[in-house]
Protein backbone atom coordinates (compact mmCIF):
# COMPACT_ATOMS: atom_id res chain seq x y z
CA UNK A 1 0.00 0.00 0.00
CA UNK A 2 2.49 2.47 0.80
CA UNK A 3 4.62 1.43 -2.19
CA UNK A 4 1.34 1.82 -4.24
CA UNK A 5 0.84 5.30 -2.82
CA UNK A 6 4.49 6.84 -3.16
CA UNK A 7 3.98 5.63 -6.98
CA UNK A 8 0.94 7.50 -7.34
CA UNK A 9 2.13 10.07 -6.05
CA UNK A 10 5.11 9.95 -8.24
CA UNK A 11 2.42 9.81 -11.08
CA UNK A 12 0.53 12.79 -10.05
CA UNK A 13 3.88 14.84 -9.67
CA UNK A 14 5.11 13.21 -13.44
CA UNK A 15 1.86 14.54 -14.62
CA UNK A 16 1.38 17.83 -13.24
CA UNK A 17 5.31 18.72 -14.37
CA UNK A 18 4.38 17.49 -18.11
CA UNK A 19 1.10 19.44 -17.67
CA UNK A 20 2.18 22.69 -17.13
CA UNK A 21 4.56 22.16 -19.15
CA UNK A 22 2.19 21.31 -22.16
CA UNK A 23 3.47 22.76 -24.67
CA UNK A 24 6.16 25.49 -24.39
CA UNK A 25 4.62 27.22 -27.96
CA UNK A 26 1.00 27.59 -25.82
CA UNK A 27 2.32 28.87 -22.84
CA UNK A 28 4.20 31.46 -25.07
CA UNK A 29 0.90 32.17 -27.02
CA UNK A 30 -1.04 32.09 -24.05
CA UNK A 31 1.23 34.72 -22.11
CA UNK A 32 1.23 36.50 -25.32
CA UNK A 33 5.01 37.49 -24.85
CA UNK A 34 8.44 35.46 -24.75
CA UNK A 35 10.64 34.37 -22.12
CA UNK A 36 13.88 34.98 -23.45
CA UNK A 37 17.50 33.87 -21.37
CA UNK A 38 20.58 36.02 -22.39
CA UNK A 39 23.50 37.23 -21.13
CA UNK A 40 24.34 40.05 -18.30
CA UNK A 41 26.10 42.25 -20.57
CA UNK A 42 28.07 41.40 -23.26
CA UNK A 43 28.45 43.59 -26.76
CA UNK A 44 27.54 42.35 -30.03
CA UNK A 45 25.84 39.29 -28.52
CA UNK A 46 23.06 40.52 -25.28
CA UNK A 47 23.66 44.15 -23.99
CA UNK A 48 21.21 46.38 -22.60
CA UNK A 49 21.89 50.21 -24.35
CA UNK A 50 21.06 53.62 -22.40
CA UNK A 51 17.75 53.11 -22.42
CA UNK A 52 17.65 49.20 -21.52
CA UNK A 53 16.52 48.17 -24.67
CA UNK A 54 18.41 44.54 -25.59
CA UNK A 55 20.99 44.78 -28.70
CA UNK A 56 23.34 42.20 -30.26
CA UNK A 57 23.09 38.58 -32.03
CA UNK A 58 21.87 36.91 -29.20
CA UNK A 59 19.13 39.18 -28.34
CA UNK A 60 18.03 39.13 -32.08
CA UNK A 61 17.88 35.72 -32.34
CA UNK A 62 15.21 36.61 -29.43
CA UNK A 63 13.72 38.71 -31.56
CA UNK A 64 12.89 36.78 -34.57
CA UNK A 65 11.63 33.65 -32.80
CA UNK A 66 8.66 36.20 -31.25
CA UNK A 67 8.28 37.66 -34.73
CA UNK A 68 7.54 34.52 -36.19
CA UNK A 69 5.18 33.89 -33.50
CA UNK A 70 3.79 37.39 -33.08
CA UNK A 71 4.89 39.40 -36.44
CA UNK A 72 5.90 41.66 -33.35
CA UNK A 73 9.62 41.95 -32.04
CA UNK A 74 8.93 43.70 -29.19
CA UNK A 75 6.84 40.70 -27.54
CA UNK A 76 9.94 39.72 -25.90
CA UNK A 77 10.98 39.57 -21.90
CA UNK A 78 14.62 39.55 -22.05
CA UNK A 79 15.96 38.18 -18.92
CA UNK A 80 19.57 37.94 -17.80
CA UNK A 81 21.02 35.25 -16.61
CA UNK A 82 24.72 34.74 -14.65
CA UNK A 83 25.98 31.56 -16.54
CA UNK A 84 25.87 29.01 -13.63
CA UNK A 85 21.64 29.90 -14.26
CA UNK A 86 21.71 29.87 -17.97
CA UNK A 87 20.43 25.77 -17.60
CA UNK A 88 18.15 25.50 -14.57
CA UNK A 89 16.37 28.38 -16.34
CA UNK A 90 15.22 26.75 -18.81
CA UNK A 91 14.95 23.42 -17.27
CA UNK A 92 12.66 25.11 -14.37
CA UNK A 93 10.46 27.23 -17.05
CA UNK A 94 11.31 30.75 -16.19
CA UNK A 95 12.59 31.28 -19.75
CA UNK A 96 11.44 29.49 -23.09
CA UNK A 97 14.74 30.08 -24.35
CA UNK A 98 18.16 30.85 -23.56
CA UNK A 99 19.69 32.73 -26.20
CA UNK A 100 23.23 33.10 -24.80
CA UNK A 101 27.22 32.30 -25.73
CA UNK A 102 26.41 29.34 -24.68
CA UNK A 103 28.33 26.20 -25.79
CA UNK A 104 26.64 22.48 -27.28
CA UNK A 105 28.74 20.22 -25.40
CA UNK A 106 27.45 16.46 -25.02
CA UNK A 107 26.96 16.23 -20.86
CA UNK A 108 24.81 19.63 -21.19
CA UNK A 109 22.42 18.23 -24.19
CA UNK A 110 22.27 14.47 -22.83
CA UNK A 111 22.13 14.94 -18.90
CA UNK A 112 21.37 18.38 -17.84
CA UNK A 113 17.19 18.19 -19.10
CA UNK A 114 17.99 20.45 -22.20
CA UNK A 115 18.18 20.71 -25.95
CA UNK A 116 20.49 22.84 -27.66
CA UNK A 117 18.74 23.86 -31.49
CA UNK A 118 21.21 25.08 -33.98
CA UNK A 119 24.74 26.62 -33.94
CA UNK A 120 24.61 30.60 -34.83
CA UNK A 121 28.19 31.29 -33.62
CA UNK A 122 31.34 29.23 -34.18
CA UNK A 123 33.82 30.40 -31.36
CA UNK A 124 36.70 29.35 -29.62
CA UNK A 125 38.29 29.72 -25.94
CA UNK A 126 41.66 32.16 -25.76
CA UNK A 127 42.90 34.14 -23.78
CA UNK A 128 43.54 38.43 -23.57
CA UNK A 129 46.83 39.86 -21.86
CA UNK A 130 48.72 43.09 -21.48
CA UNK A 131 50.90 44.05 -24.24
CA UNK A 132 53.26 44.48 -22.17
CA UNK A 133 53.67 41.24 -21.03
CA UNK A 134 55.22 40.10 -24.32
CA UNK A 135 53.00 37.09 -24.27
CA UNK A 136 51.82 35.63 -27.74
CA UNK A 137 51.01 32.01 -27.37
CA UNK A 138 49.07 30.88 -24.45
CA UNK A 139 51.92 28.11 -23.81
CA UNK A 140 53.96 30.94 -22.29
CA UNK A 141 51.22 31.13 -19.71
CA UNK A 142 53.27 28.97 -16.78
CA UNK A 143 52.77 30.54 -13.68
CA UNK A 144 49.84 32.97 -14.45
CA UNK A 145 46.88 34.21 -12.83
CA UNK A 146 44.00 33.83 -15.12
CA UNK A 147 40.40 35.06 -14.37
CA UNK A 148 37.67 32.96 -15.64
CA UNK A 149 33.85 32.81 -14.56
CA UNK A 150 32.18 29.67 -12.86
CA UNK A 151 29.69 27.79 -14.02
CA UNK A 152 31.03 27.71 -18.01
CA UNK A 153 33.01 25.38 -20.40
CA UNK A 154 36.03 28.57 -19.82
CA UNK A 155 36.78 26.40 -16.43
CA UNK A 156 36.52 23.21 -17.63
CA UNK A 157 38.94 23.91 -20.70
CA UNK A 158 41.99 26.06 -18.69
CA UNK A 159 42.40 23.16 -16.48
CA UNK A 160 42.50 21.08 -19.27
CA UNK A 161 44.74 23.03 -20.84
CA UNK A 162 46.92 23.85 -18.23
CA UNK A 163 47.40 19.75 -18.11
CA UNK A 164 47.98 19.05 -21.42
CA UNK A 165 50.44 21.69 -21.69
CA UNK A 166 51.96 20.79 -18.03
CA UNK A 167 51.58 24.42 -17.20
CA UNK A 168 51.24 25.66 -13.80
CA UNK A 169 47.93 28.10 -14.44
CA UNK A 170 46.18 29.35 -11.04
CA UNK A 171 42.57 30.10 -12.20
CA UNK A 172 41.27 32.52 -10.01
CA UNK A 173 37.36 31.73 -10.16
CA UNK A 174 34.56 34.80 -10.11
CA UNK A 175 30.61 33.82 -9.84
CA UNK A 176 29.81 36.46 -12.51
CA UNK A 177 31.23 37.57 -16.33
CA UNK A 178 31.60 41.58 -14.40
CA UNK A 179 33.62 40.31 -11.57
CA UNK A 180 36.12 38.46 -13.41
CA UNK A 181 36.53 41.28 -16.47
CA UNK A 182 36.85 43.96 -13.48
CA UNK A 183 39.40 41.55 -11.78
CA UNK A 184 41.72 41.67 -14.70
CA UNK A 185 41.43 45.48 -15.70
CA UNK A 186 42.42 45.82 -11.79
CA UNK A 187 45.09 43.88 -12.54
CA UNK A 188 44.76 40.98 -10.34
CA UNK A 189 45.19 38.39 -12.91
CA UNK A 190 47.78 38.03 -15.91
CA UNK A 191 45.00 36.99 -18.34
CA UNK A 192 41.42 37.12 -18.59
CA UNK A 193 39.65 33.85 -20.61
CA UNK A 194 36.62 33.11 -21.94
CA UNK A 195 35.40 33.00 -25.83
CA UNK A 196 37.09 34.85 -27.77
CA UNK A 197 34.23 36.65 -29.26
CA UNK A 198 33.68 37.48 -25.65
CA UNK A 199 37.28 38.77 -25.33
CA UNK A 200 36.64 41.08 -28.59
CA UNK A 201 33.58 42.55 -26.45
CA UNK A 202 35.06 42.94 -23.51
CA UNK A 203 38.37 44.58 -25.28
CA UNK A 204 35.91 47.53 -26.59
CA UNK A 205 35.42 48.11 -22.93
CA UNK A 206 39.08 48.68 -21.63
CA UNK A 207 40.43 52.00 -20.66
CA UNK A 208 43.13 51.69 -23.41
CA UNK A 209 41.79 48.70 -25.66
CA UNK A 210 44.95 48.67 -28.03
CA UNK A 211 46.99 47.76 -24.10
CA UNK A 212 45.49 44.06 -24.70
CA UNK A 213 45.71 41.76 -26.65
CA UNK A 214 43.90 38.81 -27.73
CA UNK A 215 45.78 35.74 -28.30
CA UNK A 216 45.05 34.04 -31.95
CA UNK A 217 45.49 30.20 -30.97
CA UNK A 218 42.37 28.77 -29.56
CA UNK A 219 42.41 26.20 -26.99
CA UNK A 220 38.72 24.56 -27.70
CA UNK A 221 35.64 24.70 -29.88
CA UNK A 222 32.67 26.77 -28.30
CA UNK A 223 29.75 26.42 -30.96
CA UNK A 224 27.35 28.51 -29.52
CA UNK A 225 23.88 27.30 -29.79
CA UNK A 226 20.34 28.83 -28.14
CA UNK A 227 18.75 26.02 -26.24
CA UNK A 228 15.41 24.62 -25.20
CA UNK A 229 14.03 22.59 -22.37
CA UNK A 230 14.56 18.85 -23.49
CA UNK A 231 11.18 16.93 -24.41
CA UNK A 232 9.11 19.83 -26.26
CA UNK A 233 10.12 18.71 -29.78
CA UNK A 234 7.51 20.92 -31.47
CA UNK A 235 9.37 23.69 -29.47
CA UNK A 236 12.95 22.81 -30.42
CA UNK A 237 11.67 22.38 -33.99
CA UNK A 238 10.22 25.85 -34.23
CA UNK A 239 13.25 27.90 -32.20
CA UNK A 240 15.88 25.69 -34.95
CA UNK A 241 13.65 26.40 -38.20
CA UNK A 242 13.66 30.20 -37.50
CA UNK A 243 17.35 30.26 -37.04
CA UNK A 244 17.42 27.93 -40.54
CA UNK A 245 15.38 30.45 -42.07
CA UNK A 246 17.52 33.34 -41.39
CA UNK A 247 20.68 31.62 -42.72
CA UNK A 248 18.65 30.29 -46.14
CA UNK A 249 17.04 34.18 -46.23
CA UNK A 250 21.36 34.73 -46.29
CA UNK A 251 21.88 31.98 -48.75
CA UNK A 252 19.21 33.26 -51.30
CA UNK A 253 19.70 37.25 -50.32
CA UNK A 254 16.60 37.78 -49.35
CA UNK A 255 16.95 41.29 -47.16
CA UNK A 256 15.25 43.32 -45.22
CA UNK A 257 14.81 45.48 -47.52
CA UNK A 258 13.51 43.08 -50.54
CA UNK A 259 12.04 40.55 -48.98
CA UNK A 260 8.14 42.40 -50.19
CA UNK A 261 9.49 42.56 -53.90
CA UNK A 262 11.34 38.76 -53.82
CA UNK A 263 7.73 37.51 -52.47
CA UNK A 264 6.27 39.13 -55.11
CA UNK A 265 7.66 38.57 -58.02
CA UNK A 266 10.51 35.74 -57.08
CA UNK A 267 10.73 33.11 -59.15
CA UNK A 268 12.76 30.73 -56.78
CA UNK A 269 10.89 28.34 -55.72
CA UNK A 270 13.23 28.05 -52.01
CA UNK A 271 12.20 31.57 -51.97
CA UNK A 272 8.47 31.02 -52.11
CA UNK A 273 8.29 28.54 -49.56
CA UNK A 274 10.67 30.36 -47.16
CA UNK A 275 8.55 33.98 -47.52
CA UNK A 276 5.41 31.58 -47.22
CA UNK A 277 4.05 32.37 -51.20
CA UNK A 278 3.96 28.53 -51.74
CA UNK A 279 3.23 25.52 -49.19
CA UNK A 280 2.68 25.29 -46.08
CA UNK A 281 6.06 25.04 -43.99
CA UNK A 282 4.21 27.77 -41.28
CA UNK A 283 2.07 25.67 -40.21
CA UNK A 284 4.27 23.07 -40.04
CA UNK A 285 5.57 24.23 -36.75
CA UNK A 286 2.10 25.73 -35.66
CA UNK A 287 2.72 29.25 -37.11
CA UNK A 288 1.23 31.39 -40.26
CA UNK A 289 2.77 30.91 -43.77
CA UNK A 290 4.17 34.33 -43.67
CA UNK A 291 6.37 33.78 -40.44
CA UNK A 292 9.71 33.94 -41.81
CA UNK A 293 8.16 36.75 -44.07
CA UNK A 294 7.47 38.62 -41.26
CA UNK A 295 10.83 37.61 -39.55
CA UNK A 296 13.22 38.99 -42.12
CA UNK A 297 10.96 42.24 -43.08
CA UNK A 298 11.27 43.06 -39.10
CA UNK A 299 15.33 42.08 -38.33
CA UNK A 300 16.76 41.22 -41.86
CA UNK A 301 18.62 37.78 -42.56
CA UNK A 302 21.06 36.46 -40.62
CA UNK A 303 24.33 38.56 -42.18
CA UNK A 304 22.11 41.56 -41.41
CA UNK A 305 21.96 40.44 -38.02
CA UNK A 306 25.03 40.00 -38.22
CA UNK A 307 26.85 42.99 -39.60
CA UNK A 308 24.45 45.35 -37.37
CA UNK A 309 25.63 43.53 -34.22
CA UNK A 310 29.61 42.22 -34.62
CA UNK A 311 30.23 43.34 -38.44
CA UNK A 312 32.88 46.07 -39.56
CA UNK A 313 30.47 48.93 -38.47
CA UNK A 314 30.77 48.62 -34.88
CA UNK A 315 33.32 48.45 -32.08
CA UNK A 316 33.67 44.78 -32.44
CA UNK A 317 34.20 44.69 -35.83
CA UNK A 318 34.67 41.38 -36.42
CA UNK A 319 35.31 39.48 -39.63
CA UNK A 320 32.53 36.40 -40.50
CA UNK A 321 35.48 34.09 -40.27
CA UNK A 322 33.82 30.55 -39.22
CA UNK A 323 30.22 32.01 -39.54
CA UNK A 324 30.21 32.93 -43.12
CA UNK A 325 28.73 30.54 -45.50
CA UNK A 326 30.35 28.06 -46.72
CA UNK A 327 30.36 29.51 -50.00
CA UNK A 328 32.54 32.53 -49.01
CA UNK A 329 34.50 29.80 -46.67
CA UNK A 330 32.58 28.95 -43.59
CA UNK A 331 31.01 26.94 -41.77
CA UNK A 332 27.22 28.70 -41.29
CA UNK A 333 25.16 26.09 -43.32
CA UNK A 334 21.41 24.89 -42.74
CA UNK A 335 19.07 21.95 -43.95
CA UNK A 336 16.91 22.20 -47.05
CA UNK A 337 13.92 24.24 -46.77
CA UNK A 338 11.58 22.30 -48.38
N1 LIG B 1 30.49 29.54 -23.93
C1 LIG B 1 30.87 29.25 -22.57
C2 LIG B 1 31.10 30.52 -21.76
C3 LIG B 1 29.92 31.33 -21.58
C4 LIG B 1 29.97 32.64 -20.85
O1 LIG B 1 28.98 33.28 -21.07
N2 LIG B 1 30.98 33.04 -20.01
C5 LIG B 1 31.13 34.26 -19.22
C6 LIG B 1 32.20 35.11 -19.79
S1 LIG B 1 33.33 35.84 -18.73
C7 LIG B 1 29.89 35.07 -19.01
O2 LIG B 1 29.24 34.88 -18.05
N3 LIG B 1 29.54 35.96 -19.98
C8 LIG B 1 28.41 36.77 -20.10
C9 LIG B 1 27.52 37.43 -19.10
O3 LIG B 1 26.67 36.83 -18.47
O4 LIG B 1 27.53 38.65 -19.05
C10 LIG B 1 29.87 28.31 -21.93
O5 LIG B 1 28.89 27.97 -22.56
O6 LIG B 1 30.09 27.88 -20.81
Amino acid sequence: MKFKNLFMAGTFLAASVASSFAGTLEDVKARGILNCGVSEGVPGFSNPDASGNWAGLDSDICRAVATAIFNDANKVNFVPLASKQKILAVVTGQVDLTSRTTTWTMKRDTKEGVDFTTIVFYDGQSFMVRKSTGIADAKQLNGASICVTAGTTTELNLTDFAASNNLKIEAVVFEGKKEAVNAYKAGRCDALTTDTSQLTAFRTTMKDPAEHVILTKLISKEPLSPLVRHGDNKWKDLVTWVINGLITAEELGVTQANAVDMLKSSKNPTVQRLLGGSGDFGPYIGLEKDWMFNVISKLGNYSEIYERNLGKSTPLKMERGANALPRDGGLLYAPAFR
